[in-house]
């Protein structure tokens, strides 16, 4: 069994938003196609209390993109972003999300961000899709969204390594790209064992 997975297409990583990905809402269509398609869909939905660790807000002296080490190494520090309740942390308007069947928050945590939708940056708090997946017989995914670099990139590294087949639907994702992320994170997505397809040839 598949899924398709809907990683954070959500306002403020769209044009305008306040993290925004260069291009981020060209996403949207193609996803509204491929929804068509699947039997099975997941939505992600970042979702941080205010003054979250991950913003750079919460420091004195530093700015978006900067970065700081928290607990468990290395953390860049964003534009506040997908704060709980706000408009910025809704899915974006022209997302289909009728047939979706689960939505996973994440980034909860005041002191944890949080990338992939199987765990946290700490690496060992668990989102439960993992469980939920298994449950329903899902060994594959398809996976699309935003950004390219940090949510989709961590979603699929980990996805693997649970054991799950993994394509990445090449014309559904966008980066925000700092400093050729994105060329890293296609790099290791496809080092990890991730395939990558066009929406066209997934039947
Ligand atoms: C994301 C940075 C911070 C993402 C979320 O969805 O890729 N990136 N929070
Ligand atoms: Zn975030």
């Amino acid at each position: 069994m598949r899924a398709l997975i809907i990683v954070d297409v959500q306002n403020d990583f769209c044009p305008g938003g306040a993290l925004e990905v260069p291009r981020g809402d060209q996403v949207i269509p193609v996803i509204n196609n491929l929804i068509e398609r699947f039997d099975n869909i997941v939505q992600t939905q970042d979702w941080h209390p205010k003054g979250h660790w991950s913003f750079a807000s919460s420091y004195r002296g530093k700015e978006p993109f900067d970065t700081t080490t928290l607990e468990y190494g290395e953390q860049v520090l964003w534009p506040d972003h997908c704060v709980q309740g706000e408009k910025g942390s809704e899915f974006h308007p022209d997302l289909n999300t009728t047939p979706t069947q689960l939505v996973i928050r994440k980034g909860f945590r005041k002191s944890i961000d949080s990338y992939s939708a199987f765990y946290e940056n700490d690496f060992k708090t668990k989102t439960g899709l993992t469980g939920y997946l298994r449950e329903r017989n899902i060994d594959t995914l398809y996976v699309s969204g935003l950004a390219t670099d940090f949510c989709v990139k961590w979603s699929v590294l980990d996805g693997l390594k649970e054991g799950f087949q993994v394509n990445v639907v090449d014309d559904a994702i966008r980066g925000i790209d700092i400093n050729g992320s994105v060329d890293q994170a296609v790099k290791e997505m496809k080092e990890a064992g991730a395939a990558f397809v066009l929406s066209g040839e997934v039947k």
